[in-house]
């Protein structure tokens, strides 16, 4: 048995939700947030027999997508500085999903 914990978009993981249950996956959501951009996302925890961990790849790839979030460059240095002058946002490309995938030793109901 194989652990796959997917870290997706907030937007995104109401359908894999979806799709996993409806395909008969098992799947736990944890609420999290990214190290780079402090912003909310999930992580959703699937624990699956090791011939169907292929499926749940394919369904996590279906659902979730890439997307570009605006991160603003703002530091407390240019705070005096009026909104004309400050630097513009950077895009930063987010998901679809961040995959690992570990063997579980155990699993105990
Ligand atoms: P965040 O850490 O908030 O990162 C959001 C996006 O910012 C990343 O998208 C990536 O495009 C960019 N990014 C992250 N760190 C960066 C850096 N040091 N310099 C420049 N750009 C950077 P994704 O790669 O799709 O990652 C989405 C989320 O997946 C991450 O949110 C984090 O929560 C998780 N994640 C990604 N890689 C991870 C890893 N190696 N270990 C643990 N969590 C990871």
């Amino acid at each position: 048995m194989k652990m796959v914990a997917a870290i997706v978009q907030d937007l995104d993981v109401g359908n894999l939700l979806d799709a996993l249950t409806q395909a008969g996956h098992r799947a736990t959501r944890i609420s999290s947030t990214g190290g780079f951009l402090r912003r909310g996302n999930s992580t959703v925890l699937i624990a699956a027999e090791a011939k169907q961990v292929e499926e749940v790849i394919r369904i996590i790839k279906d659902t979730c997508r890439q997307r570009a979030e605006l991160l603003s460059q703002v530091s407390p240095a240019l705070l005096p500085l009026g909104p004309t002058e400050l630097p513009p946002p950077m895009e930063v490309p987010v998901g679809g999903a961040t995959i690992f995938m570990w063997e579980v030793e155990q699993f105990l109901y």
